[in-house]
């Protein structure tokens, strides 16, 4: 945690843009910030009637629910997360595709960018429905039951939404894979769920270069007995991929067999709707739960209430479908809302730095929404990229994932806002399912670098990190806590509700932990501070330490490792890894360093690669053996002067070498 947030008093807060009604499609959704107020303490006091008439009012149910909450009341009682709309029942791909359809089949659902400028289509809500329910036939061939799950590892192509609504059609439950994940971390998470139909595709195209999406899929089946049918969906057309006729089929010749339409099977509110795999403190990646009716109802409030979606607007979030807010912002939310969701696949960079520009240009989009770390990469590109561009259509900017530094933000608001659209810093995880700070569009008041106040139904808590009480004066400092459930939050880890209680629940016994430091300043502003926890934030993904860490011990040479993140310019936070070799005086260290980087690419995926490899005799252990990786931050930080206490490592001397090997490489 920062050693003084005393700063953060001083910064003023900012008035939602002028001009921002005038560009607004109808009536706003709140008149003011009074009323904000209004509606959250609402939320706060009585969230059974508030949600209740709100999943009334914005879901359609096949069964009307019974309670809105249970147990009635507010809290963790008995230190359990809540139940939702009990005794309701209703489909996700039924709020999300049939009810807009029915009402304007031709009104477009998804806009697809591809890698590849100039060569995606426009899907309306008619066809979407259509592919949905052909598809869904398919996985019901396939003996895809209700309650069974299906592994997804897909690009981001319009067949990535049409996959998740044609698994939620029949009751089943998806995981995706975000498609940077190696075989073997595909391989974990197709077992650990017991799937046993994968859907993917022959390739995939990112920046301009294919990727083998088959090929790694097949290395990741080697290990995986159960998986009968891989279901594939033809996007280069590249005749050399490998196949196995017994277990392989192509999407375009199953989906033909069926007719363009199946009703959807009706479910419980609280059976699972999907399952993500996520980083913690341990090794192994937690199967968040996310549970059907709270979820799709906070994904569809959030992307109202916060980016100010009307369903004539067009939203374009540039995060990947394998990730969190590719489910909630690319998928759920704007497709509840009746809005035109932009699928984009490439990257912000190819064929060069103006591809956002040209796609917001180009589809008139209202909403924006990205990671900091992006934004970094286009503010270091140049603001040319952005000036020839007209970006008069955009209402509300997005952040999402890690901070976004002051300077950022205000590039971000006078080169791509222009002064006139709402930058909303939205803080929220995998486990929470939906936003819980972050400004509302038009609404809130803004201070750069802050998520600013909680989203409905939440309330937020700093405790002290070591005495676990809460913090009440208003300017505060400690851990980010939530005092009470929402319909989103995430219900399990799969298969461990006892993992589940003791990461979230059991911490701070009557708080959700979210593992993040928080501060609150004077005008009552929260300020994230990162996290707490061994997890590290590298461009938005976010990677666990011991999962790395695990990762490098498959390296024949490496006898121990150590891995802390450390601040990096692009990518917010970057991976370094003390590692101890079990063969000293090795001849070529160069090349060691570079095959335990492959090693860590391979077994996780490119993007969880150490930037900072350091050879070391040893590791600053304790006597019972725990490695202080505090002292290895501080080093990295040259800030050695700063240790602490070392009087309870078990070799005080380690120290000494630590930091000359440090000099030497960084
Ligand atoms: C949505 C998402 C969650 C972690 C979270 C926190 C960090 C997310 C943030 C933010 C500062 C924001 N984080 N949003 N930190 N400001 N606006 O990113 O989910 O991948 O589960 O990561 O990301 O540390 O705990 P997820």
């Amino acid at each position: 945690m920062p050693e003084s947030t005393d700063h953060l008093t001083h910064v003023e807060a900012i008035k939602p843009p002028a001009g921002f009604l005038e560009r607004h499609p109808s009536t706003p959704f709140l008149a003011d910030f009074e009323e904000y107020k209004k509606l959250y303490r609402q939320s706060i006091d009585d969230p059974e009637t508030f949600f209740g008439n709100m999943a009334r009012e914005h879901l359609s149910w096949s069964k009307p629910f019974d309670q809105a909450r249970y147990p009635p009341g507010t809290g963790f009682q008995n230190g359990d997360a809540a139940a939702w709309f009990l005794g309701g029942e209703l489909n996700a791909s039924y709020n999300c595709v049939d009810r807009h359809a029915i009402a304007n089949p031709d009104k477009p659902a998804i806009v697809y960018e591809a890698d590849e400028p100039g060569e995606g289509r426009v899907i309306s809500y008619g066809e979407l429905l259509k592919e949905v329910c052909q598809i869904a036939q398919v996985l019901t061939a396939l003996g895809v039951k209700k309650g069974d799950t299906v592994a997804v590892y897909l690009p981001m192509i319009p067949e990535a939404l049409v996959t998740l609504l044609a698994i939620a059609r029949i009751g089943a439950v998806h995981s995706v894979v975000f498609a940077g994940f190696s075989s073997g971390s595909l391989r974990d998470r197709i077992n650990d769920a017991n799937s046993k139909v994968v859907i993917t595709t022959d390739e995939s195209k990112r920046g301009g270069k294919a990727i083998e999406t088959k090929k790694i899929v097949d290395e990741a089946l080697k290990s995986c007995p159960q998986v009968h049918n891989v279901l594939v969906f033809k996007r280069t057309g590249n005749q050399h991929i490998p196949w196995t006729d017994s277990r392989d089929l192509w999407w375009h010749e199953e989906k033909q067999r069926y007719p363009p339409y199946v009703a959807p099977t009706p479910v419980q509110a609280e059976d699972t709707l999907f399952l993500l795999y996520t980083s913690g403190s341990t090794g192994k990646p937690k199967g968040i739960q996310h549970t059907t009716a709270g979820y799709l109802l906070g994904a569809l409030l959030t992307t109202k209430y916060v980016f100010d979606v009307h369903p004539q607007d067009v939203l374009f979030t540039a995060g990947d479908v394998g990730w969190i807010t590719g489910h909630s912002y690319v998928v759920y939310g704007p497709l509840l809302n009746g809005a035109t969701t932009v699928v984009f696949e490439g990257t912000p960079a190819y064929p060069n730095y103006s591809r956002y520009w040209d796609v917001v240009d180009q589809h008139k989009v209202t909403q924006f929404y990205v990671a900091p770390t992006a934004l970094r990469l286009l503010k270091r590109a140049g603001s040319s990229h952005v000036e020839k561009h007209d970006l008069s259509s955009l209402r509300a900017l997005g952040s999402v994932g890690e901070p976004i530094a002051p300077e950022v933000w205000e590039w971000y608001n006078e080169h791509v806002g222009r002064g006139k659209a709402h930058i909303c810093d939205t803080y929220w995880q995998t486990e929470t399912g939906s936003h819980i700070i972050t400004p509302l569009a038009g609404v809130t008041s803004t201070k750069p670098g802050s998520a600013s106040f909680p989203f409905f139904g939440i309330d937020p808590v700093i405790l002290d990190p070591t005495t676990g009480e809460e913090l009440t004066s208003t300017v505060a400092e400690g851990v980010l806590a939530v005092r009470s459930p929402w319909p989103s939050m995430a219900r399990s880890v799969w298969g461990d509700y006892n993992r589940f209680l003791d990461t979230y629940l059991r911490p701070y016994p009557g708080f959700y932990f979210t593992g993040d430091g928080a501060a609150r300043d004077k005008d009552g502003f929260f300020w994230i501070l990162g996290r707490v926890d061994d997890v590290v934030n590298v461009s938005g993904h976010r990677l666990s330490t011991a999962e790395i860490e695990s990762a490098l011990i498959e390296h024949p040479l490496v006898a121990e490792s150590a891995v802390v993140g450390f601040p990096d310019e692009l990518t917010g936070s970057a991976v370094a890894a003390f590692v101890s070799l079990k063969h000293k005086n090795l001849e070529d260290v160069a090349e060691t360093k570079k095959e335990l980087v492959i090693t860590v690419r391979k077994e996780i995926g490119p993007f969880a690669a150490p930037k900072l490899i350091l050879l070391v005799n040893d590791l600053p252990k304790t006597r019972s053996g725990k490695i202080m990786r505090r002292i290895l931050r501080k080093i990295l930080a040259h800030e050695e002067d700063q240790l602490g206490d070392i009087s309870t490592l078990s070799d005080p001397t380690v120290v000494k070498h630590l930091i000359q090997v440090v000099h030497e490489n960084f």
